[in-house]
């Protein structure tokens, strides 16, 4: 008679290889992941921007020369680098837009960049209803909102407050503190917390959400993120040289500040949060939430069409 151990080894299918198996065919694919910045001119959008893509020790491609200044961004344009860590495959993809916010009446500067981000949720539900549909569709929806605000150290403007409730809507909203170099650290301590505040006071809804489902790891994951957003950082187009090693940073008459030493600013937490903690999760979250949002409203929308649409006259 066959023992328990040998009726084991007989029934063995393998499947618990199903793991290995997926985890493959993903690493093969690899992962698309895609950031919007938005926020008033010359807050130092399209300097970050570089300054990510530079810490991966790739040079971005905005600009012919790196002596040559920065241009003010005057249309949405996507700038796109692969990163490859340990045979991981990510294609990190951030859309640069045209800051606004130098006039009296903004009303309507938000819109250009709500569009595109709806335009984004529209060309994947039209891929994803196409009867032949492909396996695999390109992913260009934005995963993270990263909002810039001026580092006055008093209050948000109220075009702020409006794009941001706007913004929040359609896409995973993270406010940062641009040019945090020009804040003490506890204007800077301060700053934070006002915005926090004012984010509560006029019912924003920011990245992370709670769910239902968030096991006690995610709680807890999602509670210290709140504590450090919004993120204080520095953007640099240029490198400068500390203790013999090159980095990015800004040099000024009184010293140095290393983008990426964690006790200047809040730069690496960032990339960090970007990269490493919530890159699975952002992607989940839109589309999750933001695009079935979109897709159930523009399903509904199509469905009372054809239901209001009277019926066709029998010839
Ligand atoms: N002090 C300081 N200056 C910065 C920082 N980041 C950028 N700058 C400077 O601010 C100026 C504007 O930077 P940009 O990156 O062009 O700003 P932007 O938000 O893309 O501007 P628009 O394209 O007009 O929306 C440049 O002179 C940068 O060198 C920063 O972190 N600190
Ligand atoms: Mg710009």
């Amino acid at each position: 008679m066959a023992t328990a151990e040998e009726i084991r080894a007989q029934s063995y299918v393998g499947f618990d290889s199903i793991t290995q198996q997926i985890e493959h065919k993903l690493l093969k694919r690899g992962f698309q992941f895609n950031v919007i910045v938005v926020g008033q001119t010359g807050l130092g959008k399209s300097t970050l921007i570089n300054t990510i893509f530079a810490s991966h020790l790739i040079d971005s491609k905005g600009r012919l020369q790196s002596d040559e200044p920065v241009r003010q961004t005057t249309e949405i344009q996507a700038v796109s680098h692969v990163i490859v860590e340990n045979g991981v495959k990510l294609r990190l993809n951030i859309v640069d837009t045209p800051g606004y916010g130098d006039q009296i009446n903004n009303e309507g500067c938000w819109d250009p960049i709500i569009k595109y981000i709806k335009d984004q949720h529209s060309a994947y539900l039209r891929k994803e209803l196409t009867a032949q549909r492909e396996r695999y569709i390109q992913d260009t929806r934005i995963h993270c909102c990263l909002y810039f605000v001026n580092p006055t150290g008093h209050n948000l403007r109220p075009v702020d407050v409006i794009v941001m409730k706007k913004l929040s809507d359609v896409v995973n909203v993270v406010p940062v503190i641009a040019k945090s170099d020009s804040l003490t650290l506890e204007e800077r301590d301060r700053f934070k917390a006002k915005i926090r505040e004012e984010v509560l006071y006029h019912n924003i809804r920011l990245y992370p959400f709670d769910t239902d489902e968030d096991d006690e790891e995610e709680v807890h994951l999602n509670e210290s993120i709140r504590e450090i957003i919004p993120f204080a950082v520095v953007g640099s187009e240029n490198n400068v040289v500390i203790d013999g090693k090159s980095v990015r940073g800004r040099r000024n008459r009184w010293g140095v500040v290393n983008v990426e030493d964690p006790t200047h600013c809040e730069f690496v937490n960032l990339r960090n949060f970007l990269t490493r903690t919530h890159l699975q999760d952002l992607i989940e979250t839109t589309a999750q939430i933001h695009y079935e949002a979109f897709r159930s409203k523009q399903l509904l929308a199509l469905k009372d069409g054809v239901q209001q649409r009277p019926p066709q006259q029998a010839q």
